[in-house]
């Protein structure tokens, strides 16, 4: 316990190394010592740093711990079960549907007690995963979730006013992959999701509801499960065997996966004490028999066990892995070119340099850019400025040829009005000579002819000119309307594009 607890303190502070140290490795650990040039001397007496082991427990029993656990797996299967029957305790988690559009993401957290540890445990539960036709809906959101709360930490280190030792953690430590108890094989969507989680989290697969299945099959299958997920490349949890106090039970334990586990809350008297177990027509499987399912196995090996390695690796393995990504996709590296050393203040001043540049050769392009549309747009508009001023020269060039036509018929006109006034004087002295010849009767009615012939030739002289006069008038208005309004669509045109400048880009 005392070595599992400071390795979980050093692991929190960051140090990459472990406490535990196998006799196999000190002469390794001398040699390296040599390298670094450290003396190990022998002290002369007590000072009392041996009691620091103890002070990491005691700091770290203050502190509390805290652990996330995924459960991965269809709706029905019994994921909620299992995890009441693992942590002894009803988390009243409610039955969900089958009908949910969408996978959800639910994490629930309690605080647990037991003797004088504190446990702050997360349960995040697939809310209506497999339901979907479509099965990439179904793991999608899982990968999500998990990036998010590794992308929460690394933005919480990344802070200049950091609070990692009161941060709430939720980097999840392991996903219990909830298999159906088929008897045939992995289906398409279980490989599928542990194939792009195995490099994100610590997968343990469970087959579920395993008192389903016959003890011969069940052997069968978890034979045929392994092979599976080795032939396709999935990398599951191992437990450590490393550290030598519990390498025997854990490589043990590696050889029973997948665990078949049975959950169940009800309680059945067997002889004379009372054990979880489900109860068929046929007779009682106990959960917690060894005889009947792995479920010791695995809460063995995932709470009493292995529970602080599974967070070290979360820590050093897969957020590692993340954080990595994560910064060298925003250009910081450890090692610039020539495999030269860069520091973090390098990276920063060339990347800020590499952006600079790239701003003001944007900049620049967009500059060229407006530019080259003003001169575009302004070519258009000489051009129908153009169009307009030639079309206005042509009407005026056709009301000066109408105009010019007018005045030709008005001067004939007035010519004719000249030759017939001169013709009706001739007329009229004729006609004076006449009269005195044929006397005065005839005088009369010749008087009489003569002023309603002058009157008929009066008016319609008058009636022409003043039609003359009336149609070129009307003719020159239209004309100049024309032409104002030729004018006046090339004064708009121009008003228009200075009151509508270019849009900038
Ligand atoms: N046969 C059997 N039934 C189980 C087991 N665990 C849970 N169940 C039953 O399966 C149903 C769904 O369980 P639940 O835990 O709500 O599934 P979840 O939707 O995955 O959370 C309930 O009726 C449980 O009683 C088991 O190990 N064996
Ligand atoms: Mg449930």
């Amino acid at each position: 316990m005392t070595s599992e607890v400071a390795r979980h303190l050093l692991f929190q502070s960051h140090m990459p190394t472990k406490t535990t140290c196998p006799s196999s490795q000190v002469s390794d650990d001398e040699q390296k010592q040599k390298r670094e040039n450290i003396r190990s001397l022998t002290m002369s007496g007590h000072v009392g740093f041996e009691s620091l082991p103890d002070q990491l427990v005691n700091r770290s029993i203050q502190q509390g711990f805290c652990f996330n656990i995924l459960c991965v797996g269809e709706t029905g299967i019994g994921k909620s079960t299992l995890i009441d029957t693992l942590f002894n305790t009803n988390f009243e988690d409610h039955e969900s549907s089958h009908f949910y559009p969408h996978v959800r993401l639910k994490a629930q957290t309690y605080e647990l007690h037991e003797s004088n540890v504190r446990l702050k445990l997360t349960i995040v539960n697939t809310v209506g995963f497999g339901d979907q036709i479509n099965k990439e809906e179904s793991y999608q959101p899982v990968v999500d979730y998990i990036d998010a709360q590794f992308e929460a930490y690394l933005q919480e280190e990344l802070k200049i006013k950091r609070s990692l030792f009161n941060y709430h953690d939720s980097r999840i430590h392991v996903c219990l992959y909830f298999i159906s108890p088929t008897g045939h094989s992995l289906k398409t969507l279980d490989l599928l999701t542990m194939k792009t989680l195995d490099s994100k989290v610590n997968i343990i697969p469970v087959i579920a509801k395993a008192d389903t299945i016959s003890k011969a099959e069940l052997q069968k299958f978890k034979i045929k499960l392994m092979s599976e997920l080795v032939s396709n490349g999935v990398q599951i949890y191992q437990f450590p065997t490393d550290d030598e106090t519990i390498a025997k039970i854990n490589a043990s334990m590696n050889g029973h996966l997948p665990f078949a586990v049975v959950g169940s809350m009800d309680e059945l008297k067997v002889g004379n004490k009372m054990v979880k177990a489900r109860q068929y027509p046929w007779g009682v499987v106990q959960v917690e028999n060894e005889n009947h399912c792995d479920f010791v196995k695995l809460r063995e090996m995932l709470i009493c066990t292995n529970m602080e390695d599974l967070r070290e690796q979360t820590h050093t393995r897969h957020y590692e892995l993340y954080r990595r990504c994560k910064l060298e996709e925003m250009g910081f590296t450890d090692v610039g070119p020539e495999n030269k050393p860069l520091s973090l203040q390098e990276t920063y001043e060339a990347k800020r340099h590499e952006f600079y540049g790239e701003r003001q050769r944007k900049e620049e392009e967009m500059k060229q850019m407006f530019v080259q549309r003003v001169k575009e747009k302004e070519a258009i508009l000489k051009e129908a400025e153009r169009e307009l001023q030639a079309k206005f020269e042509h009407l005026k060039r056709v009301h000066q040829e109408e105009r010019m036509k007018l005045e030709e018929k008005r001067r004939l006109l007035e010519e004719e009005i000249i030759a017939f006034s001169k013709k009706k004087a001739t007329s009229e002295i004729y006609q004076n000579q006449c009269y005195m010849a044929s006397g005065s009767n005839l005088k009369k009615d010749k008087d009489r002819k003569k002023i309603s012939n002058a009157q008929v030739l009066e008016g319609g002289s008058k009636r022409a000119s003043e039609s003359m006069r009336a149609g070129s008038l009307l003719y020159g208005a239209q004309l100049e309307g024309e032409s104002r309004r030729a004018h006046e669509s090339l004064r708009a045109g121009s008003l228009s594009y200075r009151a509508h400048p270019l849009p900038q880009h």
